[in-house]
């Protein structure tokens, strides 16, 4: 079907024969999710021959094809993007007005897709989206959770979890399940080797408990490109031939565990046997069809390198090196030298952080439990990487940090470095980082392998879906053609002093802010105006972002507006989103101090409405959508060294926020492109911070004496200042004084009082504050995931479009 020539009258007739023939029903009868589900239908059936194309041409013409594999994919909803990419947003929009269908009614029937816990499931789908857009050949490979990450409700000021039952009653409309490409993975059991006929060693793995794996591919539309690529979903059931070694509903049920639950951590690993069988599941799944699916090339497979690359992104898919010379050596027969050969050559490996306490580790008792060949089989890469390197004279020391299995335990990242040819970090300083200090032995064994990707953003979800007001205006003010290279934004500083412009980029962000006002009004019951500034932290909750930080500063001003109701400043709101991981005492304690906060600071009417908290409930990627575009101020305040790049920070500045942030991550490139008079920087540098560390000299306890404005903010956890919140304020005022205040907060706080004072000296000249504003949306496009993307194509991936 070409979709070129679908016209808005051809598209409401076949909208109405789908309805009717699915739903026998006429569309003002139809509920919000019964048009979700004829729309989805009907543009499946529009694109269907585009996608069966795609796969055609790509099992024939041999081109090299790069998988993404990944524990976490975060598109959110689907229909607008899926629209927007097939050029027919509008047209639908003008087909629903016709048959007077509320559209955004429509759009919210769709359930979140929510199959990652935040940045780096994000970062994933935005990946897909640009491999498809930039034509690439490039296929996820991840796992069909059950439930997506949890649904927050707030009930009391604290956090509780609800199941995100993403399926609902109608299913995942996009997802298509192949049967014929299922395959088994094996766990458990007792495997030992053995000489076969031809006198060759083999192993016999006795006793396995066997695995059926059904994919799902989920369509991957590139922006009006005619490219269709798969996201591939992995679900796990019984093998019929295996039933009876599952006859009670128990024993079932343990087998759909596997594929049940997203974990809801983000930062601290826990090693749990589940998980573990989680990312085996995946990545054997994965590797075994792309096996097969090189062999019909008819080419030898001590090349598949050439044909074939596998990405791991973070270290959860990072037995895939292990997996794939265990599916070489065993299943086909390769040598060890020629399937290692292969193995490096076809693996690259992504950190998407520094925090020792999030590094992957297995025991190896378990590991050797739940994968008894691979596990052998790691010994053996272990064995020879030592034995090489002390051939080669390289320190013992070095060795000994290095090694993959040691003190019982067996290190993924390692395994990830050593099995690939790339290791990259997600921003520059990320990666410097790396290189000098996480993972500096490796660099000095293999400098080579080490690079940088600066992460991206999907552009087109944050302007031309999320901030439709925005697109408008800029297409007004330099043409249309940004929409589809968002390089043309670069127009706009042409504009920086031209008032009209400005005044028009201005109103638009009042009127995202007043959908955003009417939603908190709605949600929350607190009236916010749109003259104040919207002060945006939303991001996981997490002790080194600092949200306390936030915190601490929003009580300096309640400190002050008691003491004196006619200071004068901006009014502000300050908007908090941000979803705790369930183990996570500290940062469930930090949400509850907010929502409690807000209560104090919302109800006092001596206030004068200055000061207004909000903390909006379950922030997912759709809420980011209203969000972020009605945002003044983006606060990226993590302790610098910390936050390997935030993604989120790309998403403020390009619906112009003004980007409150330290030196961390990929603020420090956001400062590059922007200039220093378009970003307020403070804090710490990572130089100054890694000095205590050397040092060993932060005491917070004296700061909090000597500096009266900090004594007073933090004693306002413990002095009654809070009500409902005494435990969770007697926390708060231990970790900051009597633990030491391990992220720094208040050597950092004095400054960031004095960054937000700038910034309420900024927004009070209107002018100027536009033209920042204007400044950060002219130079966002630095930050598109096409480019990344490309970037990952050409450097480590080595694919033609
Ligand atoms: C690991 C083991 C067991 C259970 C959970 C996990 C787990 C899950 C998710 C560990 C880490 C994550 C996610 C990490 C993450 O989102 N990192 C962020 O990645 C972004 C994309 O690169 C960066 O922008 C952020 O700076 C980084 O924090």
């Amino acid at each position: 079907m070409e979709l070129k020539h679908l016209t808005k009258e051809q598209f409401i007739r076949d909208f109405k024969d789908t309805l009717h023939e699915e739903q026998l029903i006429k569309v003002p009868r139809a509920t919000p999710s019964e048009l979700f589900t004829t729309l989805a239908k009907l543009i499946r059936k529009y694109y269907t021959d585009t996608w069966i194309a795609r796969n055609h041409k790509l099992s024939g013409n041999q081109e090299k094809i790069a998988y993404y594999f990944s524990i976490e994919f975060l598109p959110g909803r689907m229909l607008e993007t899926n629209l927007l990419n097939l050029g027919i947003l509008d047209l639908v929009k003008e087909g629903f007005a016709d048959l007077e269908v509320d559209f955004e009614e429509v759009v919210q029937a769709e359930h979140d897709m929510a199959l990652g816990n935040g940045g780096l499931g994000r970062l994933a789908a935005a990946f897909m989206d640009s491999l498809a857009t930039t034509g690439y050949p490039g296929f996820g490979n991840g796992l069909r959770y059950q439930y997506g990450l949890f649904k927050q409700r707030i009930v009391n000021g604290y956090q509780v979890e609800l199941p995100d039952s993403w399926l609902g009653s109608i299913g995942n409309v996009w997802e298509v399940r192949k049967d014929h490409d299922v395959v088994d993975v094996k766990l458990f059991g007792d495997v030992y080797l053995q000489a076969n006929e031809e006198g060759r060693i083999v192993p016999v793995h006795n006793n396995a408990q066997v695995l059926r794996a059904v994919p799902y591919d989920v369509p991957q539309i590139g922006f009006e490109n005619n490219v269709i690529n798969n996201l591939r979903l992995w679900d796990v059931e019984i093998p019929e031939e295996y039933e009876l070694y599952y006859p009670t509903l128990d024993a079932r049920r343990r087998v759909q565990d596997i594929t049940a639950i997203l974990y809801p951590d983000d930062t601290s690993y826990e090693g749990k046997e589940l998980r573990l069988i989680q990312e085996y599941f995946m990545t054997s799944a994965g590797l075994q069809t792309i096996i097969k699916s090189y062999l019909k090339m008819g080419l030898p497979l001590e090349k598949i390198h050439e044909k074939v690359s596998v990405h791991i992104n973070d270290t959860h898919p990072a037995v895939a090196p292990a997996e794939f010379m265990r599916l070489l050596l065993d299943e086909y027969g390769l040598e060890w030298d020629a399937a290692w050969n292969a193995t490096v050559q076809t693996m690259s490996y992504t950190n998407h952080t520094i925090l020792s306490e999030a590094l992957e580790k297995w025991d190896a008792g378990l590991f050797k439990h739940v994968l008894p060949r691979v596990y052998q089989i790691i010994l053996e890469i272990d064995h020879r990487f030592v034995s090489n390197l002390a051939q080669n004279h390289v320190d013992a020391g070095l060795i000994e940090r290095t090694r993959i299995v040691k003190n019982g335990q067996i290190h993924m990242a390692n395994l990830a470095i050593i099995g690939g040819h790339s290791v990259n970090g997600v921003a520059k300083l990320h990666t410097e980082l790396l290189k000098e200090d996480t993972l500096h032995d490796f660099y000095v064994l293999y400098p080579e392998k080490f690079n940088n990707k600066t992460n991206g953003i999907v552009q087109r979800r944050w302007t031309q879906i999320a901030a439709p007001e925005l697109s408008q205006a800029i297409d007004q003010t330099i043409g249309k053609g940004w929409r589809k290279d968002i390089h043309e934004l670069e127009k706009l500083t042409a504009y920086a002093d031209d008032e009209q412009v400005l005044n028009t980029f201005y109103q638009v962000k009042k009127e995202a802010k007043a959908r955003l006002a009417a939603y908190i009004k709605e949600t929350t019951g607190v009236e916010v105006s749109t003259d104040a500034i919207f002060d945006v932290q939303v991001k996981r909750l997490h002790a080194y972002k600092r949200q306390l930080l936030n915190v601490l500063h929003i009580l300096k001003l309640y400190h002050d507006l008691k003491d004196n109701p006619e200071k004068n400043m901006v009014p502000r709101v300050f908007i908090f989103g941000a979803k705790a991981a369930p183990g996570y005492h500290f940062a469930k304690s930090v949400i509850k101090l907010i929502n409690e906060i807000a209560n104090l600071i919302n109800h006092d009417a001596s206030l004068q409405g200055k000061l207004k908290v909000v903390f909006l409930e379950n922030y997912n990627v759709s809420l980011a959508e209203l969000i972020v575009p009605a945002a003044d101020v983006s606060e990226q305040i993590s302790l610098a060294s910390k936050e390997a790049s935030g993604t989120s920070n790309m998403k403020f500045m390009m619906t112009g926020a003004v980007t409150l942030a330290t030196l961390d991550g990929a603020n420090i490139e956001i400062k590059d492109e922007v200039g220093d008079e378009n970003i307020v920087i403070f804090g710490m540098d990572k130089d100054a911070v890694y000095a205590h560390y050397a040092a060993h000299d932060y005491y917070s306890r004296g700061l909090y004496e000597s500096n009266p404005v900090i004594r007073r903010v933090v004693d306002s956890f413990v002095n009654g200042t809070i009500s409902n919140a005494q435990s969770e304020g007697a926390e708060i005022y231990e970790a900051l004084i009597t633990h030491n205040d391990e992220y720094f907060l208040l050597e950092d706080f004095t400054s960031y009082v004095a960054a937000q004072e700038r910034i309420d000296a900024l927004y009070r000249d209107q002018k100027s504050w536009a033209k920042v504003s204007l400044m950060n949306i002219a130079k966002s496009h630095k930050f598109t995931s096409d480019d990344t993307i490309t970037e990952y194509a050409e450097d480590i991936w080595n694919l033609k479009k």
